[in-house]
């Protein structure tokens, strides 16, 4: 064995220590005070079970927010979340990317142990091709899904009588038993593939979006960012009087998924409120200079200075709805019993800033491998950590 490949040894044996110790805890809250399973639970049966509101975004770069040492992207609502908890600045996730990363966060273990490895996606889009209807419902996207054995968080958390939602993104099957109802959740409404337009709410031309178990198509055209804070949102008025876990994986700032190379070329998408409080860069667009992967010579494609816009927006509308997720929870003053978690499923993607790490979402460095992905995240813990504290270990 040399030497890098001992120093990734060690380093894979401290991540099983630590890497999952935040989702054991969580789970760890549904075991014990889950009724009749020892003394122990009886004695904690008296204590308020604490809420769980776990926030996710998507390929966002770790230099991105303003509490991670931006002085470009406004973030001020996470910077009040990191202000009031705690910097995890050696956070790592299980993989690089989308599906196996959200597997391991909702199962405790790791890719290869739970089954999805991989993304469930198709890769013929990436090449320009569109399916037709009968050909793309035979494909893995349409028929792949997590393992039914898998044990997922908010099955623990019902045994202890939680309540569980999920708004945002699943990425993890779409068929019935694989969807988040048939996991433990007790409400969907989001998309079911691993990427979306953020209007349209299709994957390349599919529509995505779903209510529960049934595709619906009733907010098409509306900002999705926007739709997953509303139904969080409506979630936490319903249910803020008993114990809650709230999952709101939200697909910005990923890029589109759209066939049409100007909307994909840009990365996020984001509303023209967020778009103009960034003067600084403009949203512009150039004619392709050769043949590539995704179009034709004189095809329209984003500047490098237009994906940042985009995704600099996108993350600040994000912000803002995190915003008023937090303030309901001072408003309902359940804020002291309500665990916050906020991180990127992986590393940064497109029109991101990831330094100062090497390598993006994709990459086996540190800006992007499995395993070894920092990551931010902020957790705001029952007034135990009110300092701004700062977590450097990995
Ligand atoms: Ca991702």
């Amino acid at each position: 064995m040399n030497t890098n490949m001992a120093n990734s040894s060690i380093r894979n044996g401290r991540l099983k220590q630590r890497l999952l110790s935040l989702l054991l805890l969580i789970m760890a809250i549904g075991v014990m005070i889950a009724p009749g399973s020892g003394s122990a639970n009886r004695v904690l049966a008296d204590l308020r079970k604490p809420n769980v509101l776990l926030i996710v975004s998507d390929d966002q770069g770790y230099h991105d927010l303003g509490c991670f040492g931006s002085d470009e992207i406004r973030t001020p609502h996470l910077d009040r979340l990191a202000a009031g908890g705690i910097r995890l600045t050696s956070f790592y996730v299980t993989w690089p990317a989308c599906t196996p990363s959200r597997g391991s966060l909702l199962t405790g273990r790791y890719p290869q142990r739970n089954g999805i490895y991989d993304m469930i996606r198709n890769e013929a889009p990436d090449y320009g091709y569109q399916y037709k209807p009968k050909e793309y419902e035979a494909t893995f996207e349409r028929v792949g899904g997590m393992d039914t054995r898998e044990v997922l968080i908010p099955k623990y958390l019902k045994q202890a009588g939680y309540v569980s939602g999920i708004f945002g993104k699943w990425d993890l099957g779409i068929h019935k038993r694989y969807l988040p109802l048939a996991r433990g959740f007790d409400e969907f409404y989001g998309f079911v593939n691993t990427g979306i337009d953020y209007y349209t709410h299709e994957r390349y031309g599919v529509p995505s979006m779903y209510r529960n178990n049934k595709p619906t198509t009733e907010d098409r055209g509306i900002y999705c960012t926007t739709l997953f804070a509303r139904e969080a949102i409506r979630f936490l008025d319903q249910h803020h009087e008993e114990p809650f876990f709230l999952y709101v994986p939200f697909n910005a700032p990923h890029s589109a998924s759209n066939l049409d190379l100007k909307i994909r070329s840009g990365g996020a998408q984001a509303p023209e409120k967020y778009k103009k409080m960034y003067p600084q860069w403009k949203e512009e667009y150039v004619k392709r200079e050769r043949e590539g992967k995704y179009g034709g010579k004189d095809a329209l494609v984003a500047t490098k200075e237009c994906r940042r816009l985009r995704y600099a927006a996108s993350l600040t509308c994000m912000d803002e709805e995190i915003g008023r997720m937090l303030d309901l929870l001072d408003r309902y003053n359940i804020s002291e019993n309500t665990i916050v978690i906020f991180f990127s499923d992986n590393g940064g993607g497109s029109g991101s800033d990831n330094s100062p790490l090497r390598g993006h979402k994709g990459m086996m460095f540190e800006g992007g491998k499995p395993c070894s992905l920092y990551n931010p995240l902020s957790s705001q813990d029952s007034g135990r950590y009110r300092n701004g504290c700062i977590f450097d270990i990995p």
